[in-house]
Protein backbone atom coordinates (compact mmCIF):
# COMPACT_ATOMS: atom_id res chain seq x y z
CA UNK A 1 0.00 0.00 0.00
CA UNK A 2 1.62 3.69 -1.21
CA UNK A 3 1.45 5.69 1.74
CA UNK A 4 -1.66 8.03 2.50
CA UNK A 5 -2.13 11.47 4.24
CA UNK A 6 -4.89 12.80 5.49
CA UNK A 7 -4.85 17.16 5.12
CA UNK A 8 -7.29 19.14 7.30
CA UNK A 9 -7.52 21.84 5.59
CA UNK A 10 -8.47 25.30 8.00
CA UNK A 11 -10.66 24.12 10.41
CA UNK A 12 -10.25 27.79 12.04
CA UNK A 13 -12.60 29.67 14.75
CA UNK A 14 -13.07 32.31 12.32
CA UNK A 15 -14.51 29.57 9.14
CA UNK A 16 -16.78 27.27 12.00
CA UNK A 17 -20.57 28.71 12.34
CA UNK A 18 -20.38 32.42 13.91
CA UNK A 19 -17.12 32.87 13.13
CA UNK A 20 -15.94 36.35 11.17
CA UNK A 21 -15.75 34.25 7.37
CA UNK A 22 -18.44 31.74 8.32
CA UNK A 23 -19.03 28.66 6.52
CA UNK A 24 -22.59 27.68 7.83
CA UNK A 25 -23.09 23.98 8.79
CA UNK A 26 -19.54 23.59 9.82
CA UNK A 27 -19.26 22.54 12.92
CA UNK A 28 -20.17 18.86 11.72
CA UNK A 29 -16.38 18.68 9.79
CA UNK A 30 -14.86 18.80 13.35
CA UNK A 31 -16.67 16.00 14.38
CA UNK A 32 -15.76 13.82 10.95
CA UNK A 33 -11.84 15.08 11.26
CA UNK A 34 -11.86 13.51 14.68
CA UNK A 35 -13.26 10.68 13.59
CA UNK A 36 -10.93 9.79 10.64
CA UNK A 37 -7.67 10.10 12.08
CA UNK A 38 -7.72 6.86 13.34
CA UNK A 39 -7.27 5.58 9.98
CA UNK A 40 -4.47 7.86 9.21
CA UNK A 41 -0.51 7.89 10.44
CA UNK A 42 0.71 10.81 8.69
CA UNK A 43 -1.83 13.99 9.55
CA UNK A 44 -1.31 16.95 8.52
CA UNK A 45 -3.24 20.27 9.37
CA UNK A 46 -3.20 23.63 7.40
CA UNK A 47 -4.31 27.22 8.67
CA UNK A 48 -4.91 30.34 6.67
CA UNK A 49 -2.73 32.70 8.99
CA UNK A 50 -3.10 36.07 7.71
CA UNK A 51 -0.97 39.45 8.83
CA UNK A 52 -3.67 42.02 9.86
CA UNK A 53 -2.62 44.28 6.98
CA UNK A 54 -3.35 41.44 4.15
CA UNK A 55 -4.81 42.49 1.08
CA UNK A 56 -7.51 40.24 0.48
CA UNK A 57 -9.30 42.54 4.08
CA UNK A 58 -12.16 44.49 2.44
CA UNK A 59 -10.87 46.56 5.61
CA UNK A 60 -7.70 47.44 4.05
CA UNK A 61 -9.14 48.73 1.31
CA UNK A 62 -10.92 52.49 1.45
CA UNK A 63 -14.50 52.23 0.43
CA UNK A 64 -14.49 48.46 -0.52
CA UNK A 65 -17.30 45.91 1.57
CA UNK A 66 -16.72 42.08 2.00
CA UNK A 67 -17.52 40.18 -0.53
CA UNK A 68 -16.54 42.39 -3.39
CA UNK A 69 -14.34 41.71 -6.38
CA UNK A 70 -11.48 44.21 -7.20
CA UNK A 71 -8.19 43.78 -9.63
CA UNK A 72 -5.17 44.01 -7.52
CA UNK A 73 -2.26 43.48 -9.36
CA UNK A 74 -3.86 42.71 -12.61
CA UNK A 75 -5.80 39.87 -10.75
CA UNK A 76 -9.28 39.67 -9.71
CA UNK A 77 -9.09 39.20 -5.82
CA UNK A 78 -12.47 38.68 -3.38
CA UNK A 79 -12.43 41.15 -0.32
CA UNK A 80 -13.08 39.35 2.45
CA UNK A 81 -13.91 40.26 6.17
CA UNK A 82 -11.08 40.49 8.66
CA UNK A 83 -10.74 36.54 9.20
CA UNK A 84 -7.70 34.12 10.97
CA UNK A 85 -5.18 36.92 11.58
CA UNK A 86 -1.98 35.66 12.81
CA UNK A 87 -2.37 35.19 16.87
CA UNK A 88 -6.11 35.63 17.32
CA UNK A 89 -8.66 33.32 18.50
CA UNK A 90 -10.39 33.11 15.28
CA UNK A 91 -7.09 31.64 13.77
CA UNK A 92 -6.78 29.30 16.51
CA UNK A 93 -8.42 25.48 15.90
CA UNK A 94 -12.03 24.72 18.30
CA UNK A 95 -10.82 22.66 21.46
CA UNK A 96 -13.15 20.14 19.95
CA UNK A 97 -10.38 19.17 17.21
CA UNK A 98 -8.35 16.82 18.09
CA UNK A 99 -4.90 17.97 17.52
CA UNK A 100 -2.52 15.22 19.46
CA UNK A 101 -1.76 13.53 16.14
CA UNK A 102 -1.13 15.88 13.80
CA UNK A 103 2.37 14.81 12.23
CA UNK A 104 2.35 18.84 10.58
CA UNK A 105 1.04 22.15 10.61
CA UNK A 106 1.06 24.29 7.37
CA UNK A 107 0.72 28.07 7.57
CA UNK A 108 -0.55 29.47 4.36
CA UNK A 109 -1.64 33.72 3.27
CA UNK A 110 1.33 34.52 5.30
CA UNK A 111 2.49 37.49 2.83
CA UNK A 112 0.34 40.57 3.04
CA UNK A 113 0.52 41.03 -0.58
CA UNK A 114 -0.79 38.23 -2.17
CA UNK A 115 -3.62 35.65 -1.09
CA UNK A 116 -3.06 32.13 -0.40
CA UNK A 117 -6.00 29.62 -0.80
CA UNK A 118 -3.94 25.85 -1.61
CA UNK A 119 -2.12 24.60 0.62
CA UNK A 120 0.69 24.65 -2.04
CA UNK A 121 1.26 27.41 -3.44
CA UNK A 122 -0.12 31.46 -3.20
CA UNK A 123 -2.72 31.77 -5.83
CA UNK A 124 -0.10 33.86 -8.29
CA UNK A 125 2.43 30.73 -7.89
CA UNK A 126 5.25 33.01 -6.30
CA UNK A 127 6.24 30.92 -3.93
CA UNK A 128 5.24 27.38 -1.95
CA UNK A 129 4.58 26.29 1.46
CA UNK A 130 6.63 23.33 3.25
CA UNK A 131 3.64 20.78 2.09
CA UNK A 132 4.94 18.96 -0.73
CA UNK A 133 8.77 18.36 0.48
CA UNK A 134 7.03 17.02 3.79
CA UNK A 135 4.51 14.60 1.63
CA UNK A 136 7.67 13.57 -0.03
CA UNK A 137 9.80 12.96 2.38
CA UNK A 138 7.12 10.57 3.89
CA UNK A 139 6.52 9.13 0.82
CA UNK A 140 2.72 9.98 0.31
CA UNK A 141 1.33 9.02 -2.41
CA UNK A 142 -2.67 9.08 -1.67
CA UNK A 143 -4.13 12.31 -0.16
CA UNK A 144 -7.31 12.67 1.59
CA UNK A 145 -8.09 15.83 1.81
CA UNK A 146 -11.33 17.86 3.81
CA UNK A 147 -12.38 21.01 5.56
CA UNK A 148 -13.12 24.14 4.74
CA UNK A 149 -13.77 25.97 2.94
CA UNK A 150 -15.17 23.69 -0.01
CA UNK A 151 -15.24 26.28 -2.85
CA UNK A 152 -11.96 28.15 -2.01
CA UNK A 153 -9.01 26.13 0.13
CA UNK A 154 -10.29 22.82 -0.21
CA UNK A 155 -10.82 22.86 -4.05
CA UNK A 156 -7.49 25.06 -4.85
CA UNK A 157 -5.32 22.11 -2.43
CA UNK A 158 -7.14 19.39 -4.10
CA UNK A 159 -6.49 21.00 -8.37
CA UNK A 160 -2.58 21.80 -6.94
CA UNK A 161 -2.19 18.01 -5.63
CA UNK A 162 -3.67 16.74 -8.71
CA UNK A 163 -1.00 18.74 -10.67
CA UNK A 164 1.63 17.64 -8.32
CA UNK A 165 1.00 14.09 -9.16
CA UNK A 166 -0.62 12.67 -5.64
CA UNK A 167 -3.78 10.75 -5.88
CA UNK A 168 -6.54 12.53 -4.52
CA UNK A 169 -9.55 11.61 -2.49
CA UNK A 170 -11.93 15.05 -1.31
CA UNK A 171 -13.89 13.26 1.70
CA UNK A 172 -17.42 15.32 0.98
CA UNK A 173 -18.53 15.16 4.52
CA UNK A 174 -15.96 16.56 6.04
CA UNK A 175 -16.34 19.79 3.36
CA UNK A 176 -18.35 22.78 3.28
CA UNK A 177 -19.06 25.57 1.11
CA UNK A 178 -18.59 29.56 1.52
CA UNK A 179 -21.31 29.53 -0.96
CA UNK A 180 -24.96 27.92 -0.32
CA UNK A 181 -25.94 27.82 -4.11
CA UNK A 182 -26.76 23.43 -4.40
CA UNK A 183 -25.86 24.41 -8.00
CA UNK A 184 -22.51 25.82 -7.57
CA UNK A 185 -21.42 23.49 -4.88
CA UNK A 186 -22.35 20.39 -7.40
CA UNK A 187 -20.09 22.56 -10.42
CA UNK A 188 -17.34 22.91 -7.39
CA UNK A 189 -17.46 18.74 -7.03
CA UNK A 190 -17.85 17.77 -11.02
CA UNK A 191 -14.39 20.77 -11.26
CA UNK A 192 -12.25 18.52 -8.92
CA UNK A 193 -14.02 14.68 -11.14
CA UNK A 194 -12.87 16.32 -14.06
CA UNK A 195 -9.43 16.79 -13.08
CA UNK A 196 -9.51 13.40 -11.68
CA UNK A 197 -10.00 13.24 -8.01
CA UNK A 198 -12.18 10.81 -6.29
CA UNK A 199 -15.23 11.49 -4.06
CA UNK A 200 -15.39 9.79 -1.02
CA UNK A 201 -17.62 9.90 2.38
CA UNK A 202 -16.05 9.38 5.45
CA UNK A 203 -17.19 5.83 6.79
CA UNK A 204 -15.72 4.16 3.51
CA UNK A 205 -12.36 5.25 3.56
CA UNK A 206 -10.27 2.05 4.93
C1 LIG B 1 -10.46 30.64 2.68
C2 LIG B 1 -11.32 32.57 1.78
C3 LIG B 1 -10.27 33.30 2.29
C4 LIG B 1 -10.61 29.17 2.90
C5 LIG B 1 -9.39 31.36 3.19
O1 LIG B 1 -9.99 28.63 3.82
O2 LIG B 1 -11.37 28.53 2.14
N1 LIG B 1 -11.42 31.26 1.97
N2 LIG B 1 -9.31 32.68 2.98
ZN1 LIG C 1 -7.87 33.78 4.04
Amino acid sequence: MPNKALLLVDLQIDFLDGGALEVENSFGVIAVANALQEKFDCIVATKDWHPADHMSFAANHPWRKPFQTMKIDGFDQILWPMHCVQGTLGSEFPKTLQQERFSKLIYKGTDAFVDSYSAFFDNQHLRQTDLHAFLKSMEVKSLYIMGLALDFCVKYTAIDAVALGYEVFVVTDGCQSITQDPVEIAQTYQTLIDLGCHLVESGDVK
